[in-house]
């Protein structure tokens, strides 16, 4: 059995199956994670989902902050932008079961056997695997239930910034969202940035990736992450960095997590660069 984790698809459905040919997927044996933005700014965004739903149980996919908005335009909490090429979906005939198994996905997965945690931007630097498992289970609670719309409604904007236990409602649900679905820079005092804009090195802000916050508490576990097309494919002792923007006209990258030293596959997306520039 293998076991593959996928960066950033956002709709770009031709290129996530031409990819699992080149890795020779075999549905009965081997296992996929989606490291999240399966939709949006791509050209088949509504077959992405049919896809992966279709996978069942051999298939993990975290939801990223494309899926997250999709959520709050179909709820009404925010209107759709002019770069969102989701509209298929909403007008879909099966919409309706398509958003529910997207309400159902994790923030966060954990593989405690493997030690590997995925989730699509990152995690605040002071939470411990334990803590992150907590926060991620108690934004999934709201999504899952009634109040989901409220959630929605609050759920943009970049502060608070700093983590703390005492943290409530809508401010620790946003600061929750923001670490595992836009978190890509941090301060050395492992303050989110998640406006942060630019290189993601030798910056004159002090500006560091989340991941290298000094004294960072989930060190110990492997985790694998999307959401940064300029990091790109990337690897660190612990640390796999899937989007190698393939909607942008990169690269589909997937990594197998089942054998060591890990294995990189990545296929060329040139003609996305066309409709991106
Ligand atoms: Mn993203």
């Amino acid at each position: 059995m293998a076991l593959y984790a996928i960066g950033d698809i956002q709709g770009c459905y031709d290129e996530l199956r031409a990819l699992l040919d080149r890795v020779s997927f075999n549905a009965d044996a081997d296992q996929l994670w989606f490291a999240g933005d399966l939709i949006n700014r791509g050209p088949r965004s509504l077959e992405v989902l049919r896809f992966v739903r279709s996978l069942g149980n051999d298939a993990v996919a975290v939801l990223g902050n494309h899926e997250l908005h999709l959520l709050a335009v179909a709820s009404g909490a925010c209107k759709s932008s002019v770069n969102d090429t989701f509209k298929d979906i909403l007008a879909a005939p099966d919409c309706d079961t398509l958003l529910d198994w997207l309400r159902q996905r994790p923030l966060m997965h954990y593989d405690a056997k493997r030690n590997i945690a995925m989730m699509h931007a990152g995690l605040a630097p002071q939470w411990d695997i334990a803590t992150a498992q907590s926060c991620a289970q108690e934004v999934e609670r709201e999504l899952r239930s009634k109040r989901s719309d409220e959630l929605f409604s609050v759920m943009y904007g970049n502060q608070p910034d700093l983590w703390s236990e005492k943290l409530r409602s809508a401010e620790r649900w946003r600061f929750i969202i923001n670490c595992f679905t836009r978190l890509r820079m941090c301060d050395a005092e492992g303050r989110l940035h998640v406006g942060a804009r630019g290189p993601v090195r030798k910056r004159d802000d002090g500006l560091m990736p989340w991941f290298e916050v000094p004294g960072r508490a989930s060190v110990d576990t492997k985790l694998v992450f999307g959401h940064w097309s300029v990091l790109g494919r990337y690897q660190a002792p612990g640390i796999y960095a899937t989007d190698s923007g393939c909607v942008w006209g990169g690269a589909l990258s997937a990594v197998r997590l089942d054998v060591e030293p890990a294995e990189w596959h990545s296929l060329p997306c040139p003609i996305y660069a066309k409709f991106s520039e």
